[in-house]
């Protein structure tokens, strides 16, 4: 299915939803990615910020959400990229700077194929899918992000991982040039991540590639970046460069910098509170007042498919 980005915010609430709220609130959606589209025209009149190029992609319902999508405004404006700033408007204000071509990512460690690949040769044999899923920060904020991309799965089957390769790690580009909160000591760089094998091969695993229809902005981690959306975002690694198999468990930035705030697992949990809050709710961002706070589900709303991976684990020892 082709799409722009206003066919996406056409979704159809259940009656039950439809109050003047509601209403208004579609609205007010509709009028955001209106002027969003109307920024991507006028960015093509001022050549220093060229439109986002489309991309076609078919929705993948089984693995889609039905909560009302996020707007594109909301997406692209408020994001966690410490690479440039700390602040929520910081990445969309200064990620101007990163260059997305060419790109490379280099695949190493516990696989019988490895190497530096162009970003091209890497998205060659996989078809892009759309799907809607639910993002929890850690910060109690979430948003539902219509993401382009495909199974992560998919990736690391093509480069032969041995019996060795027990987790995966991965990479953000580290080069201070383009990226200025490299400057600054707020994490050790670069930004790092991993998965356990089998949560890396989990279906809903997926590398990103765009968004709403559109190529990925550089402040959501263009050109490449992963989405595992059982688990609190910053697992969720942007600007990729480096993928690598490895025997045992990789570090991982938050980890390094805050031990006991945050684990490798990372599973949105709601039992499990943050030393310094609970995390048994959260702000919906661009929902109305009257539906913005909501309970937060165990596993992030995926339990029934991903509660497997970790039965018989204490997921208050393992957070
Ligand atoms: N390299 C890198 N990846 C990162 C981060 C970061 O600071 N640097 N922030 C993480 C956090 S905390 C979140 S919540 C998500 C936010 O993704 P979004 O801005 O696309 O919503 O990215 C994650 N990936
Ligand atoms: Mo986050």
């Amino acid at each position: 299915m082709r799409h722009n980005s206003l066919s996406l915010l056409c979704h159809r609430p259940a009656s039950s939803e439809i109050t003047p709220e509601r209403v208004y609130l579609d609205r007010r959606r509709w009028i955001a990615a209106a002027t969003a589209s109307l920024a991507f025209r006028g960015a093509a009149r001022a050549a220093e910020a060229p439109p986002l190029a489309k991309l076609a992609a078919t929705r993948n319902a089984r693995y889609s959400v039905t909560d009302t999508a996020s707007a594109y405004e909301d997406i692209t404006s408020y994001n966690n990229f410490y690479e440039f700033g700390t602040g929520k408007g910081d990445p969309q204000r200064n990620a101007g700077t990163l260059r997305t071509q060419p790109w490379s990512v280099t695949i190493g460690g516990e696989a019988e194929t490895r190497g530096t690949y162009t970003l091209e040769d890497i998205l060659k044999p996989h078809a892009l899918e759309e799907r809607v899923y639910r993002l929890r920060c850690v910060e109690r904020w979430s948003m539902v992000i219509p993401w382009i991309g495909f199974p992560l799965g998919d990736l690391l089957r093509r480069f032969k991982p041995t019996s060795n390769a027990k987790f995966v790690a991965f990479r953000t580009l580290h080069d201070p040039k383009q990226m200025p909160g490299q400057r600054a000591g707020w994490l050790e760089w670069p930004y790092v991540e991993g998965l356990r094998i089998d949560e890396a091969m989990h279906p809903l695993a997926i590398l990103v590639v765009g968004l709403y229809g559109r190529v990925l902005p550089n402040q959501n981690g263009a050109p490449l970046r992963l989405m595992v959306p059982w688990k609190y975002g910053f697992k969720s690694i942007k600007s990729i460069v480096g993928i690598s198999f490895t025997r045992s468990m990789p570090p991982t930035s938050w980890n390094i910098a805050t031990p006991g705030e945050y684990g490798f697992y990372a599973n949105v949990n709601p039992a499990v509170a943050h030393p310094r809050w609970s995390q048994a709710s959260e702000r919906r961002i661009g929902a109305s007042l009257f539906d913005a706070t909501r309970p937060t589900e165990p596993f992030n709303g995926y339990a029934e498919q991903v509660a497997g991976l970790y039965r018989g684990m204490d997921l208050r020892r393992f957070f």
